[in-house]
């Protein structure tokens, strides 16, 4: 799902919402209107547009653990940005491409979907302009997300549910090195940084309140086949699941 303010994104409208889901054929109802309640009632306003795809998945799923999670607890946007950028390079992504990486953002800060970022080059790679690259085809069954919430002792939120989903099929693939992640919705601004060996880092304050920039950011390294990264991203489906179930 996708939905835009003043007209379609491709023809410069406002992103307001994304979401994307796996569903079984007798669940499509339910999953859709999961969607459209998602766009319909946003902090980023109302959406005029609005466009749901579904499709058949003929792969087999792949079932992936969750990353595992820490909170860091900041007092302001600075000390979180600090944490953020200490933790990037902890996960071996050099300074420059940092610093070069936040341009980007600047550049586009109406991304609806992320920026890829080769840290050898220190270019962003994708030339998807506005319009990024959308991970797809990924999920986390609702039972099984809630027994990990209730362990980790996190809320049971699908916010939090989304952004673990992707940054574990993300951090899946060996050429991601790093991901770094803030929301576009106004009041949300709890991040994130991920990666394979420092697992999901929530940073409790990336932005300020009422700022509706977001970021999304892949750093990648070794890339040999650019498309067939992107592919990955968009379509190969992944179900996250937890404990004894996995
Ligand atoms: N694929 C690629 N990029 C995406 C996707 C996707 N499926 N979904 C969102 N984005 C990009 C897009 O540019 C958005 O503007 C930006 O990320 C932010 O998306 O407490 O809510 O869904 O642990 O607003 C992280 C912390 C919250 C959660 C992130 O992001 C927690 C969030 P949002
Ligand atoms: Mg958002």
């Amino acid at each position: 799902m996708r939905a835009s303010q003043n007209g379609p994104h491709e023809k410069g409208g406002k992103h307001i919402s994304g979401g994307e889901h796996i569903s079984t054929y007798d669940n499509l109802k339910t999953t859709v209107n999961v969607l459209l309640e998602k766009a319909l009632s946003h902090s980023r306003g109302n959406p005029d547009f609005m466009k749901i795809q579904f499709e058949t998945i003929a792969q087999p799923i792949k079932r992936l653990k969750p990353l595992s999670i820490d909170t860091n607890v900041v007092g302001s946007v600075e000390e979180g940005q600090t944490a953020a950028r200490n933790l990037l390079v902890k996960a071996g992504v050099p300074t420059e491409s940092i610093e070069k990486a936040y341009k980007e953002l600047v550049e586009y800060s109406e991304l609806r979907g992320a920026i890829l970022f080769d840290i050898g080059s220190g270019l962003r790679i994708d030339a998807r302009k506005e319009k990024g690259v959308r991970v797809s085809r990924m999920d986390w069954l609702n039972p099984n997300f809630e027994k990990w919430a209730d362990h980790y002792k996190m809320p049971r939120s699908q916010r939090v549910k989304e952004a673990l989903v992707l940054a574990t099929k993300v951090s899946a693939h060996p050429a991601t090195v790093a991901e770094l992640c803030w929301s576009d919705d106004p009041e949300y601004i709890t991040g994130y940084v991920a990666s394979k060996g420092l697992g999901y880092q929530r940073i409790t304050q990336l932005k300020e309140y009422g700022d509706e920039c977001g970021c999304r950011i892949f750093f990648v390294d070794g890339l040999s086949d650019l498309s067939s990264y992107i592919d990955y991203l968009e379509k190969r489906p992944i179900f996250v699941q937890w404990g004894e179930e996995c």
